[in-house]
């Protein structure tokens, strides 16, 4: 189905003259398509079926070893200005960057097929939707972004009409990873991806567009596109109130985003809007509002069982496709905590020995569509999103944040969002279990300068008087042996409670330095097996482990130099006073 876009048209024309593919395919997005391309895996050994019978439709992809993470060290953002793309980003001049990368794309596809995948990141007919097409010579990236986007003849009507998409260029090259960069060009609107397979690095609906381009063109258009999962909240009297919130990679959003609310819990309800990222508008009214730009899920699999997320192992037990997880004798995935049957075989396709490592990749990934979810929201089609009532950022620390807190307005807000620490996890190459900052969570996908990002956050308080609460929660903290205090999953509604109360006036909070903390009594723990001294360390703050936080959110915030936002330091100063004058403990209501 070539275009009538002429734009389009000539790009397609001149990817395949640099790149020489065998063939080019349309993609139309239709069922018969993607089964096609299903069978043609099967064939050529890119997937292989798992056990019809007991995951029908699920198929198993093993990616080459060296290839199973995002690899934030080859990732760039070229602006014609290095201040631009700020310290938070690698940085290569425009020119700089297609220099380096198309040598690399000479000739890659050939003998290949190249695809041509036309994209709508949202509902087709939503004003906050944003369009792409994403060139591939990967039919694997096809078949997940046919799950992952609404790809195919809509997608090309909507770019047709509006003669405007980001353009998104991606080989699998020889996946080699001296030859492997990801590199954006935000003035352009357009990526440049190669040498990678893998989901974030390839699928470039995702973290390439709708983060890294979309945070830029966002920051033009008094937008906001963060990595965050968007949850509406049923309580048992059937109003449903819409969380965003922001956790770093691999730090539980999808389980979040779906929880199943405890036993003791009855008449509570969750809706999963998304699980990874948020477009964020204001309405008309002034009202903050959010769509998932996706409309599937690419989820971490390791841990998900029928205790710590029903919803995600239900949903994955058909029309899925796994990748880098491990195979049991009956031909069914298996991965670590799965709960139930044995690897025999691990994710690199040997027999699986302990020796080894794991069976299943820590990073191993499941990718469906997000009507298989049980708690999908049908208002995660809808083109005006939802109302969203707070906002909540979180880390994985082991020590000092505690379980939950409120920023005391908008702007203390900002200060608590450009603060986030987190350990890191497998989900990019690198080192795993150090603390490093994490703004936002969006230290590996922010498209521009963190210091002019942060203003950007900042001015929402001057264009409404209605902005949503914003928290921090921290699901991990652990006592001296390594132990965690709080159960987490399906418990963390407990959490989502309390904060929703907070923004609809009915919760107490005590007032302390770093915010506002629930009293153990604020919280609901009716049915709950936890000690009450958990419970005091959870809901406590140590100052003095917070001062030197402090100080070292103060000298993170001052890398970014003169174009740090002043209220932002400002914010930190107010905090640091309040730690020093031990300013803690005043009832609020
Ligand atoms: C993801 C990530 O895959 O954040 O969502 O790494
Ligand atoms: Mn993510």
């Amino acid at each position: 189905m070539p275009t009538s876009l002429a734009t389009l048209e000539s790009w397609v024309d001149e990817v395949a003259s640099r790149t020489r593919p065998e063939q080019v395919t349309w993609c139309d997005g239709s069922d018969d398509e993607y089964s096609q391309l299903v069978r043609q895996m099967l064939q050529s050994g890119d997937l292989s079926e798992l056990n019809q019978d007991t995951y029908p439709n699920c198929y198993l992809h093993l990616s080459d070893p060296s290839d199973v993470a995002r690899v934030e060290h080859l990732t760039f953002v070229c602006t014609d200005n290095a201040d631009d793309a700020g310290p938070n980003n690698n940085w290569l001049s425009p020119a700089d960057g297609h220099e380096r990368i198309d040598a690399l794309f000479d000739g890659c596809m050939q003998g290949r097929t190249m695809y041509v995948i036309p994209y709508c990141m949202g509902p087709i007919d939503s004003p906050y939707s944003r369009c792409g097409v994403e060139i591939t010579d990967s039919p694997y990236v096809v078949v997940n972004m046919k799950l992952m986007t609404r790809m195919g003849a809509a997608a090309l009507q909507r770019i047709e009409r509006e003669g405007k998409f980001v353009k998104g260029l991606h080989s699998t090259g020889d996946l080699d990873p001296e030859k492997r960069l990801i590199m954006h060009f935000p003035d352009e609107l357009s990526i440049k991806s190669i040498g990678s397979g893998y989901g974030g690095n390839a699928l470039l609906g995702k973290k390439c567009h709708a983060l890294r381009i979309a945070s830029y063109q966002a920051r033009a258009e008094g937008w906001l596109a963060e990595h965050m999962l968007i949850v509406g909240v049923e309580n048992p009297q059937g109003e449903t109130h819409y969380i965003a919130c922001a956790l770093p990679s691999a730090c539980g959003k999808t389980n979040l985003a779906m929880l199943i609310p405890p036993a003791s819990m009855p008449g509570w309800k969750i809706w999963t809007l998304g699980d990874d990222i948020a477009w964020l508008h204001l309405d008309d009214a002034g009202q903050l509002r959010a769509i998932n730009p996706e409309s599937g899920y690419f989820g971490v699999v390791p841990g998900t069982n029928e205790a710590t997320n029903k919803n995600a192992y239900d949903m994955i037990r058909h029309d899925a496709i796994f990748t880098n997880v491990a195979r049991t004798a009956d031909n069914e995935p298996w991965w670590e905590n799965k709960g139930v049957g044995e690897p025999v075989t691990d994710w690199q396709g040997r027999p699986y020995d302990k020796a080894n490592g794991k069976a299943a990749h820590p990073n191993s990934r499941f990718t469906v569509a997000a009507g298989n979810n049980p708690s999908y929201s049908k208002l995660a089609e809808a083109p005006a999103g939802v109302p969203i009532s707070a906002i909540v950022f979180g880390g994985r620390r082991k020590e000092l944040a505690p379980l939950v807190y409120q920023a005391r307005n908008w702007r203390h807000g900002v200060l608590v969002g450009a603060g986030v620490a987190s350990e890191t996890t497998s989900a990019n190459i690198g080192e795993v279990g150090v603390v490093r900052r994490d703004p936002m969570a969006m230290k590996p996908f922010c498209g521009y300068n963190f210091a002019d990002y942060w203003a950007h956050w900042l001015s929402f308080a001057g264009r409404t008087e209605t902005l949503p609460g914003v928290f921090h929660v921290n699901w991990f903290r652990q006592d001296e042996n390594g132990r965690f205090l709080w159960p987490g999953f399906g418990e963390n509604l407990r959490v989502l409670k309390w904060i929703l109360d907070r923004c609809n006036g009915r919760a107490e909070a005590v007032e302390t330095a770093i915010g506002y903390l629930p009293r153990v009594e604020d919280l609901d723990i009716d049915g709950l097996d936890i000690n009450r001294s958990d419970l005091e360390t959870l809901t406590s703050i140590n100052a003095r482990q917070w001062q030197v936080e402090i100080e070292a959110i103060g000298e993170y915030l001052a890398s970014y130099g003169d174009r740090l936002p002043a209220e932002l330091r400002d914010e930190l100063q107010i905090v640091a006073d309040k730690l020093a004058h031990g300013s803690v403990n005043t009832a609020d209501s």
